[in-house]
């Protein structure tokens, strides 16, 4: 299988919590190569396009206001089927739901503040890359 690469968050609360290392470690001992990252705060104008295609869910200022809440890890990973390895290693959206062992379960906190974000889909791990890392 080929390397694909997808996009990551390392959200507010994890980084606030002092969990950037551990996380991006354990990123590295799961086979991802690390392509770009920058720790930066998201203003709301990038949180609301970032966030575009949950516009009309009930929950889209609550994750607007949380995501531009404090600083976030960006990343651009790499490793064979990139995509879908890496929702595995964050675990279900619900740290609640999430199976042992994942980032989720050992990071998160709730369903808004659930320490990492992946993109869902080749298109989207295309955009969110381009948004973030226009120059890789
Ligand atoms: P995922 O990040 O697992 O792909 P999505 O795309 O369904 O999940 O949701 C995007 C983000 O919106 C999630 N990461 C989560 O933080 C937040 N979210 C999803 N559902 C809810 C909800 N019911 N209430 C608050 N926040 C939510």
């Amino acid at each position: 299988m080929a390397v694909e690469r997808t996009f990551g968050i390392i959200k507010p609360d994890a980084v606030a919590s002092g969990f950037t290392g551990e996380i991006l470690s354990i990123i590295e001992r799961n086979g991802f190569t690390i392509v770009g990252m920058e720790k930066r705060t998201i203003n709301t104008t990038e949180a609301e396009s970032f966030y575009g295609v949950h516009k009309s869910k009930p929950f889209f200022g609550e994750l607007v206001s949380y995501i531009t809440s404090g600083p976030v890890i960006v990343l651009a990973l790499e490793r064979e089927n990139a995509i879908q390895e890496w929702r595995n290693l964050m675990g279900a959206t619900d740290p609640l739901k999430a199976s042992v062992g994942t980032l989720r379960k050992m990071f998160g906190k709730h369903l808004s503040s659930n320490a990492t974000h992946g993109s869902d889909a080749p298109e989207t791990a295309k955009q969110e890359c381009a948004f973030f890392f226009p120059h890789l």
